[in-house]
């Protein structure tokens, strides 16, 4: 904010060898992301998204060419299946909300005050696991308990803008960094692999269980399709490809929805009143003898308005991905070179004074109308999933989630700090997504949903 305050709301910098662009207000990120989106569609090569991805080969990080394309429309197909209005997916995260609730009521019932952070990495896990793989796991699980260390390992180390992204050459170097991130890379991509080879050994043309099963489809028909000078490998579906394309699927579905999970519990404790009111409307307008699902979300307004606020005021991914230009350009009256790269400040856009009344409140009614009955997006400068042609892959998913989820915990627990600590902090932990401080919550069951048991679904 200090440069923008000093240089302008877009200005560029040197780092290291790349012209680096910065973008801090509203018009123009939606001209990089929307109006000139195929221009600004590239992706920096990194060393550690390099090694993350295998140079590339995955959709987030993976530079704009046919074969990206192809991925693209592959998974986002896959998805579409399992999408909106889809019963399947609404039955899965159903499943997960319903053990997290159980997890909460034990809980409670022997007193004990609860990390929430491992438990709903599992639920956001198993519903990702369902899509991906047709697998789930079980509290405990020693290949659970593995993902959740070597995830850690990339988020922390991976795509933050380290000394070794800006200047590649110092990877001669011992790095500590770079070696837990490789070493968390190699154990993510065994588990990879072994859910890959178990999927190609029983996979059939005929049944389409997973994302995995799709993405084989998908290499089996152009493989089939061959001629000798057009292999598979030239639209980019090599093994490599396929392996890490899902590794991009189950990572981000995994991280984001998750951390968006943390800070929505983070600001609820912070503010009651706020929690006290989802719970009205959930009274109100689904009572205590069935539980939520996402037909209720056109009747759950302040719900909804408080997700869009948590996704305003902590944005998961706050610098979004870094875009390239693919030739020379412009952006509003500067001139843009081919290769330079734009970073959207996310996280200025979403606190803009000029776009938002006391940016740095937390206000969910700033997405309500008038009358308090419906939504509105109220600034132009609120792009939580980004936009365009590189727009987020999940959001649809996400947004089931983060509904399913918060409605189920609402309607059956009261989250508060445990008597005696302080409230959680609100600062984030800066990496690729912006994670909030580990801390422990006390869930009590509301009244009358003796001890938290499930109602029927
Ligand atoms: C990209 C946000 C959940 C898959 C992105 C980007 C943002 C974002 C800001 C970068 C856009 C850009 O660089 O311009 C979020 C938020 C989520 C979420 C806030 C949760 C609330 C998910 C989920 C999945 C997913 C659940 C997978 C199922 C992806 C992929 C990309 C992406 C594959 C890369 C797209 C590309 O480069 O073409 N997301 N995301 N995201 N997201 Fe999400
Ligand atoms: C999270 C850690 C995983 O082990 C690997 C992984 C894959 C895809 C990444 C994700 C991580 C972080 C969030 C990212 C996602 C792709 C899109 C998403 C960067 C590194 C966002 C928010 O842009």
């Amino acid at each position: 904010m200090f440069l923008a305050a000093k240089y302008g709301q877009t200005y560029s910098l040197m780092m290291g060898s790349h012209n680096v662009i910065i973008v801090n207000q509203h018009s123009h990120a939606k001209e990089v992301l929307l109006k000139k989106g195929k221009i600004f569609a590239g992706r920096p090569r990194t060393v550690t998204t390099d090694v993350l991805t295998r140079d590339g080969k995955d959709i987030a990080f993976g530079d704009y060419s046919p074969t990206w394309r192809f991925h693209r429309k592959i998974v986002h197909g896959a998805l579409c299946m399992f999408g909106e209005g889809s019963a399947s997916i609404e039955k899965i995260i159903c499943r997960e909300a319903g053990s997290l609730c159980v997890i909460l009521s034990e809980a409670a019932s022997s007193g004990l005050a609860l990390d929430l952070s491992p438990e709903l990495t599992r639920a956001v896990t198993n519903v990702i696991c369902s899509l991906c793989f047709n697998s789930s796991y079980r509290r405990g699980d020693p290949e659970f308990e593995s993902m959740l260390r070597y995830s850690q390992g990339i988020v922390d180390t991976v795509a933050k803008d380290s000394l070794v992204d800006i200047f590649p050459w110092l990877q001669v170097f011992p790095s500590v960094e770079l070696r837990l991130l490789k070493h968390c890379v190699s154990i993510r991509d065994s588990l990879l692999q072994k859910k890959y080879d178990e999927h190609k050994a029983d996979y059939s043309d005929h049944v389409q269980r997973d994302l995995l099963d799709a993405l084989l489809r998908a290499k089996r028909s152009a493989e089939n399709n061959n001629t000798a000078e057009i292999g598979a490998e030239s639209v980019g579906l090599s093994d490599d490809h396929v392996l890490m394309t899902v590794g991009d699927i189950f990572g981000a579905g995994v991280e984001t929805t998750t951390t968006v999970l943390k800070w929505a519990v983070t600001y609820l404790i912070h503010h009651p009143q706020v929690q006290r009111r989802i719970q009205e409307e959930l009274d109100s307008k689904i009572g205590g003898d069935r539980t939520p699902q996402l037909s209720d979300r056109g009747s759950l307004p302040y719900l909804e308005a408080t997700i869009r606020e948590v996704l305003r005021i902590r944005p998961v991914a706050p610098l979004l991905i870094p875009h390239v230009a693919l030739s020379d350009t412009s952006l509003g009256e500067f001139t843009v070179r081919k290769g330079a790269r734009v970073i959207i400040n996310l996280w200025s856009l979403h606190h803009d004074e000029k776009e938002w009344k006391n940016p740095e409140l937390f206000d969910p009614g700033r997405f309500l109308n008038k009358e308090g009955t419906g939504l509105v997006i109220p600034s132009p400068s609120y792009l939580p999933f980004g936009a365009g042609v590189r727009v987020c892959l999940g959001e649809a998913l996400a947004k089931m989630e983060l509904f399913l989820f918060l409605s189920w915990i609402l309607q059956r627990f009261t989250l508060t700090v445990p008597a005696g600590q302080p409230l959680p902090s609100l600062e984030g932990k800066f990496g690729v997504v912006l994670q909030p401080a580990r801390h422990k919550v006390n869930a009590t069951p509301r009244p009358g949903w003796g001890g938290g048991k499930a109602p029927s679904c």
